[in-house]
């Protein structure tokens, strides 16, 4: 059965799959209804009054009534607290031991009965009563959290929780993952829960594929960035502040996490939007640097049946001049769509396929999708039950084996919060290098099981590993893709550890950077979805995730010329440019579309290629520095509450302006710059900001500005490194960083930093600490 039929048997009723799924859905509850009984009465508990205090490293501990806080400043700045005994680890965010605490801070009583930690960034003042707020050196509030209530089972079991917090008035969010709705979110709830939506999303689906606890605030009083580390079931409720016009009072933002369990505890980091993802990355981990092959264009098609239509498809790209980086082969290419498998009547040689298409500089990239057909016989399905005593797969309370519904029928889930599983599973990745492929995109790892009414999850009950500690899904649910990606990441280092792997997942977690990316997953096809796209990659990125993109052209349908070649505009400054569809829906290749939306379709191609070593130096800037290659307007000026109201248009680095179009029918668009000089890049026209300005965006491209003073890394006609160095205005000096490729290894990177000035008319340009000389070709545009 292949993916076409299999969505038609879904949505039949009386069809044996269709039957299956309702199985499914059914056992699942059944069993959940015997191993979670309700939580019968429930006890409810507030901290109480404070009752003493204890000096610790980088803080200490305060004692109220009923429970304690235990506060901690970490070298490099970052703020931890946890109620009842919450310490840092275990944690599924951090990728080691918790950062030693900062000897210089030291917990000391505060005025009225509080107490009070000193830091370099941020002062952490505990009330009486157990509220904790947050100060910058200056004394401004930038977060205040009410004291938590817990609700706990009578019968015992984990207590659920709720804290409330303030952050100033004028305060946006940002972040919880990737949301549709982003980047700014708005008054609402938001769901943490990994969810599959079904097929498709649009601006209102909630949650989707990755949400995690992490909220990112920008206020005038500053930046500061609140991760609740907490995997568990969640709702984030966020009501924007209002400032009191003229006389009235100001009505602070509010921000309500309510989790189904688990450990109360929260950490902060707080400073310029740059220090924030820096300190944020350096608790969390660096982001993985994908090979600069994985920055060129990709083309991704559920369903393009055979190794002879793949070679198709890829001199259709040659022939008409259109480069290709990547080719991503979907389930189709399966064996009756078993993972690890090859069907070889359609693709019957498919390393001699690879390989040939590397001569072209195409790379495949394959779908690893998680669930295992519950076959004996079935070569995984075998091994996964040989692993340690008790197998690989999620097993139910009473000790069977978990089953679901997904594409090969029905299957079993590994438990990749084991790290046996993820070991035997990381080594089965050695099938999919022998087969010829570069990189892999982890799917269906919510994790899905399909449902004919319902979510689509495992059953809550189930049980798994998590590190040997022991506990169910509503634990590990949300970080089955991260636990799946760190298999897969390892495995791929171990299995060829001179190439530095090349991996995203649909679903995961905080943290989830330190083993690659992600994408939008099936964003439906239509104008919102463009917005979605730019959202979900603006959001992730502030959560530390900053290699992403959209589908372009939509997952579901078949998108109008127009809508695909402005999607296609977008995802070109995006850090994952990649065309795709449904097996259903609308071809996405270039010449689909017509002459004219095959001519911009090339032409924006080429530039994301001349702008290669661009990216290869954002991807080396964001696993240094964790700065996001894509970034909201407001990056550099948070105080700026007229970039804090954009959402149509992004920077690229430090030196680019992306306004793209997101709606039909434009010629031109009003885009809102950061203060300075700003070219357009085609026409050379200047705009001085801050303020807004109208460009022009004919269908022909998408606007793109430099700013004054930049330097650029691109790939000159020679195919050589060559410097784009827009000219800075008079009396200013400008500059920007150069990190060149150093190829698909680990070889260390090497920072340029290149300074312009204006001197007489003419562009200086000098590379700091080499004397100033600059060993290749310089290019001054804007003069
Ligand atoms: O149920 O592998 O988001 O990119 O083409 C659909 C088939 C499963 C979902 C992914 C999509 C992929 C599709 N997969």
């Amino acid at each position: 059965m292949n993916g076409r039929d299999l969505v038609r048997s879904v949505k039949s009723v009386g069809s044996r799959q269709g039957l299956r799924t309702v199985r499914s859905a059914w056992r699942r509850s059944r069993a959940d209804a015997r191993a979670l009984p309700s939580r019968g009465p429930e006890r409810a508990r507030v901290p109480g009054p404070v009752v003493g205090a204890e000096p610790g490293p980088g803080g200490g501990v305060v004692r109220f009534a009923r429970s304690e806080l235990s506060v901690r400043v970490a070298v490099g700045g970052a703020v931890f607290w946890g109620w009842d005994g919450a310490e840092p680890l275990p944690s599924y965010a951090l990728p080691g031991p918790a950062p030693d605490a900062d000897p210089r801070a030291v917990l000391e009583p505060d005025k009225d009965g509080g107490w009070q930690v000193v830091s370099e960034r941020l002062t952490v003042a505990v009330s009486r009563h157990g509220a904790v707020e947050l100060r910058t050196p200056g004394g401004v509030v930038l977060r205040r959290e009410q004291p938590p209530r817990w609700w706990e089972p009578v019968a015992g079991g984990s207590a659920r929780w709720v804290q409330r917090s303030e952050v100033p008035a004028d305060a946006r969010f940002f972040g919880l993952g990737g949301r549709a709705a982003g980047p700014r979110l708005r008054d609402g709830v938001y769901g943490l829960w990994n969810t599959d939506p079904g097929g498709r999303f649009g601006p209102g689906d909630d949650p989707l594929y990755l949400t995690m606890p992490v909220q990112l605030v920008v206020s005038d009083a500053g930046t500061h960035l609140a991760f609740h580390d907490n995997s568990w079931a969640g709702r984030v409720t966020l009501r924007e502040g209002e400032e009191g016009a003229g006389s009235g009072h100001d009505r602070p933002g509010m921000s309500e996490v309510r989790m189904d369990g688990g450990p109360l505890r929260c950490w902060v980091v707080a400073g310029t939007p740059a220090r924030v993802l820096q300190g944020w990355t350096a608790l969390t981990g660096a982001p993985a640097l994908p090979p600069s092959w994985a920055l060129g264009p990709q083309h991704a098609r559920w369903g393009f049946g055979s190794g002879r239509e793949v070679r198709r498809i890829v001199s259709g790209y040659r022939e008409r001049g259109l480069p290709l980086s990547v080719l991503h082969l979907d389930v189709d290419h399966y064996d009756a769509h078993r993972v690890f498998t090859v069907d070889r009547e359609r693709f019957p040689d498919l390393p001699g396929l690879a390989e040939a298409l590397r001569g072209d500089g195409v790379r495949l990239v394959s779908i690893v999708d998680p669930a295992v057909p519950a076959a004996p016989g079935n070569a995984v399905f075998d091994a996964g039950t040989a692993v340690g005593a008790s197998g690989a797969f999620v097993r139910d309370a009473r000790g069977g084996i978990v089953r679901g519904e997904v594409w090969p029928g029905e299957c079993v889930y590994p438990d990749f919060t084991d790290p046996r599983v993820r070991e035997w599973w990381g080594g089965l990745y050695a099938e999919r290098l022998a087969q010829g492929f570069s990189g892999v995109w982890h799917d269906m790892n919510e994790p899905v099981s399909f449902a004919a009414f319902g979510d689509t999850t495992l059953p809550r009950s189930a049980r798994h590993s998590l590190e040997g500690r022991g506990g169910d899904h509503r634990e590990a649910h949300n970080v089955y893709g991260l636990a799946m990606a760190r298999a897969g990441y390892e495995g791929l280092c171990r299995l060829r550890p001179d190439e530095r792997p090349f991996l995203f997942s649909r679903s995961g977690w905080a943290g989830m950077q330190r083993y690659g990316g992600t994408w939008s997953g099936d964003v439906s096809t239509g104008w919102p979805g463009l917005r979605a796209s730019l959202a979900l990659v603006l959001g992730l990125g502030l959560c530390g995730v900053p290699y992403s993109g959209p589908d372009v052209g939509g997952f579901d349908g078949s998108p109008s010329p127009e809508m695909y070649l402005r999607w296609f505009q977008l995802g070109a400054y995006l850090p994952l440019f990649r065309t795709h569809a449904a097996i259903d829906a609308g071809r996405r290749e270039p010449w689909e579309f017509g002459p004219r939306v095959l001519d911009a379709a090339r032409e924006v191609l080429l530039e994301r290629e001349r702008l290669r070593p661009y990216w290869v130096t954002l991807a080396q800037l964001a696993r240094l520095t964790g700065a996001p290659y894509v970034r909201p307007l407001w990056w550099g000026a948070p105080g700026d509450r007229a970039l804090r109201e954009c959402e149509d248009a992004f920077l690229l680095g430090d030196a680019l302006l992306v306004a793209p179009v997101l709606g039909p029918g434009v010629a031109e668009r009003a885009v809102r710059l950061p203060a300075g000089r700003w070219y357009d890049t085609v026409s050379g026209a200047v705009h001085e900001g801050p303020g807004q300005v109208v460009v022009e965006a004919p269908l022909s491209r998408v606007p793109v500005l430099a700013r004054a003073g930049s330097v650029i890394p691109v790939r000159g006609a020679d195919g050589g490194l060559e410097l784009e160095v827009w000219a800075p205005a008079e009396g200013r000096s400008g500059g920007g960083w150069v990190v060149r490729d150093t190829g698909d290894g680990w070889e260390p990177a090497v920072v340029e930093r290149y300074t312009t000035r204006l001197v007489g008319g003419r562009v200086v340009v000098e590379r700091d600490g080499e004397e100033g000389l600059v060993d290749c070709p310089v290019r001054v545009r804007g003069l």
